[in-house]
């Protein structure tokens, strides 16, 4: 690593312990950036590294609510503002277990340079709760979001900050959030997106994130003369992500095999298709059951506390979880003659993967490209509220095909400008990266 980057992913380190999914996603950022800093002065001059990891703005706060024993429960809110240099902070909110300071700081770190490179004017937020949706009463969850709205409606607003959905956050938990802050200040501005079609939400936005990364599959194959068609592809994951990226590759002629969640997974070598494909949906959307009863159902392989990695195919869409593709996962899947990995989730894949998959010239897009089509279309449902219009189905898909298209373009373009042709992960980086570097500069610093 060049002295400058890596004197500043030291200080992260330092400053910042306790937090290794912060940590990772930082040095992947810094060390993709420095053929850029090698040729362009001006950033490290203006402290740019120094100041765009650490967050402008971070808010942690308690969350009391009553369960359905009537019994006091009580977590803990985060809302990370990353960084607001191109336009209103725009991010996700994920209730997980698992989430504490250092997930929603990689996430808004990450979302940064996602944002920039959708081209929409969007800047880099995340937040969320430890909170567990899973076994929880419709009750529960609305008295949870509440809860959390009542904190969170004093640093979020249409011009300020948008939040959205992430793991365990869906039109459920949207809708009960943008209730109680409509409630709060009598006002109906589109501070969330993800909202149900009725109250100003756009449509294929809930499609949005894995019809994008397939979308971003197609753009790498063609690179390689290849295409969606006939191809065999494992997907990880069983919620909106995994979802919607089965059903496009259904639509584009190719077939998925897999689908998982913390518990297992399932495969299924004739295809996650037809009437199999919708009651996969059921199951997921309507009655939030867990994907065993898929194989259960249709009488197919369940692997209890297995990812798909090891099953053989052409195309990967890692779409579950940060750390879900490690070092042999990935040595399997190369082996296996995988073609390209789309990531439809963040940070799925460890370092040791990404260097497994960039070593071997298979087509790798990283998350912050590959998964950008759902925080895209947030930004097409902004749009649509400030017009008080909604578009088609027709209109809104098109618009995020092409910015999966650009965002392939402008990720390939910087890859092969700055010396890494074929590296998503150099290109997507840089490209995000300037943008936003460039506005901090404009703006002064602050
Ligand atoms: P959902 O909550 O709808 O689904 C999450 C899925 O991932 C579930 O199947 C869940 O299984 C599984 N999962 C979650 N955590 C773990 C874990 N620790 N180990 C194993 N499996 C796990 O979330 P989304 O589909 O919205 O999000 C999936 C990924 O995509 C996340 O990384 C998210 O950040 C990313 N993403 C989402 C976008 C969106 O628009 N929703 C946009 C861009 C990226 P289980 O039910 O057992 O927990
Ligand atoms: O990680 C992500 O990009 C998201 N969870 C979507 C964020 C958004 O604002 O739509």
């Amino acid at each position: 690593m060049s002295e400058y980057a890596k004197k500043v992913y030291e200080q992260v380190k330092a400053k910042n312990p306790g937090q290794p999914e912060f940590h990772q996603a930082v040095n992947e950022v810094l060390e993709s950036l420095i053929p850029c800093l090698e040729r362009h002065s001006i950033y490290k001059k203006n402290k740019i590294l120094e100041r765009i990891v650490e967050p402008e703005r971070q808010v942690m706060f308690r969350v009391p609510w009553v369960d359905d024993n009537n019994e006091i429960q009580v977590n803990r809110g985060f809302r990370v503002q990353f960084n607001s240099a191109i336009g209103p902070y725009k991010g996700g909110l994920r209730f997980h277990p698992s989430v504490y300071l250092g997930i929603i700081k990689f996430l808004g770190f990450e979302q940064i340079y996602k944002n920039s490179l959708t081209g929409l004017p969007m800047g880099g937020a995340k937040g969320g709760s430890d909170f567990d949706p899973k076994g929880k009463s419709d009750n529960e969850v609305m008295r949870f979001c509440q809860s959390f709205m009542l904190e969170l409606y004093r640093h979020v607003g249409p011009f300020k900050d948008v939040p959205a959905g992430d793991i365990g956050v869906g039109d459920r938990e949207i809708g009960y959030m943008y209730g109680q802050y409509k409630k709060i200040l009598n006002s109906t501005d589109g501070v969330l997106t993800g909202k149900g079609l009725e109250y100003g939400g756009s449509l294929i936005r809930p499609e949005a994130t894995g019809y994008g990364a397939v979308y971003f599959a197609q753009e790498m194959l063609k690179t390689k003369g290849e295409e969606i068609k006939g191809k065999v592809a494992t997907v990880s994951g069983s919620g909106n992500v995994a979802q919607y990226t089965v059903e496009k590759l259904n639509q584009l002629g190719a077939k998925a095999v897999t689908l998982s969640d913390s518990s297992g997974s399932i495969y299924d070598p004739d295809g996650i298709t037809g009437k199999k494909f919708e009651f996969f949906l059921e199951l997921k959307q309507l009655k939030r059951g867990r994907i065993k009863e898929y194989a259960d159902e249709f009488n197919v392989e369940y692997r209890p506390n297995k990812r798909p990695w090891d099953i053989k195919c052409d195309l990967a869409f890692p779409s579950a979880t940060q750390n879900e593709i490690e070092k042999q996962d990935a040595q399997n899947l190369v082996n296996n003659g995988v073609l390209s990995i789309s990531e439809g989730a963040n940070m799925p894949s460890t370092p040791e993967a990404v260097e497994i998959f960039l070593g071997s010239g298979i087509a790798f897009g990283p998350g912050k490209a590959a998964n950008a089509g759902g925080v895209a279309t947030s930004g097409l449902e902004m749009s649509q509220n400030s017009l008080r219009l909604s578009w088609t189905r027709e209109e809104v898909d098109e618009r995020l095909h092409q910015i999966m298209i650009n965002i392939h373009k402008n990720a390939y373009e910087a890859a092969k400008v700055y010396g890494k042709p074929g590296n998503y992960v150099v290109g997507a980086n840089i490209a995000g990266f300037l943008k936003v570097a460039n506005a901090m500069i404009a703006q002064g610093y602050w």
